[in-house]
């Protein structure tokens, strides 16, 4: 079992669309349970490979309230079942301390295969009909902020900017402080 690191925003990364997973193999389920650590790590109700810079069409996604019913959806795909949407105020482990309402469709139809290569093919509503829309979208290289203003993101942009620059300064004063510690020892 392992956690990953997860890209943020605006990491280019978060941008490559990811391709097909061809063999459900151990690899496969391998990466599958070390992206539902991660996720219930974090703490969120899903993460797309693409977050930890793997660019296969994987989702993993637990919306119970007791997160005890981890999927795990490989080549997932979605249409919308009427045009009924409804808003949710959005976050994502990508941008982490943003929140923001995006509009979804309330319920789609649902296609993929699961970590033992069984097809899924199921109606989706609520949570997770907005989680199963989020994550694809991560799939193909999209976030949800880019579905708000440009001047929204941009002001998005530049504090996750600046946290990253003082992220790496942190890290960078941490080991220095270690290697003072040893040097003393
Ligand atoms: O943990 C998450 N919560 C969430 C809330 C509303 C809509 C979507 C999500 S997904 C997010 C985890 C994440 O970033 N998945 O890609
Ligand atoms: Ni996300």
């Amino acid at each position: 079992m392992a956690l990953l690191p997860i890209l943020e925003f605006p990491d280019p990364r978060l941008r490559k669309i990811a391709v097909d997973v061809v063999n459900i193999n151990d690899e496969v389920r391998t990466l599958a349970k070390d992206m539902l650590e991660t996720m219930y790590d974090a703490p969120g109700i899903g993460l797309a490979a693409s977050q930890v810079n793997v660019h296969q069409r994987i989702i993993v996604i637990d919306v119970s309230e007791d997160g005890d019913k981890p999927r795990v959806l490989i080549n997932p795909t979605w249409e919308p079942l009427g045009e009924d949407k409804q808003s949710y105020q959005e976050g994502c482990l990508s941008v982490p301390e943003f929140y923001d309402d995006i509009e979804r469709y309330s319920q789609i139809q649902l296609s993929a295969f699961d970590e033992n290569g069984e097809a899924i093919s199921e109606q989706a509503e609520g949570l997770f009909a907005i989680c199963i829309q989020h994550e694809l979208d991560h799939l193909n290289g999209k976030l949800f902020v880019d579905y708000l203003s440009r001047l929204k993101r941009e002001r998005i942009r530049k504090k996750l900017e600046k946290k990253h620059r003082d992220d790496i300064k942190d890290a960078l004063y941490e080991a220095q402080a270690k290697a003072k510690m040893d040097a003393q020892a």
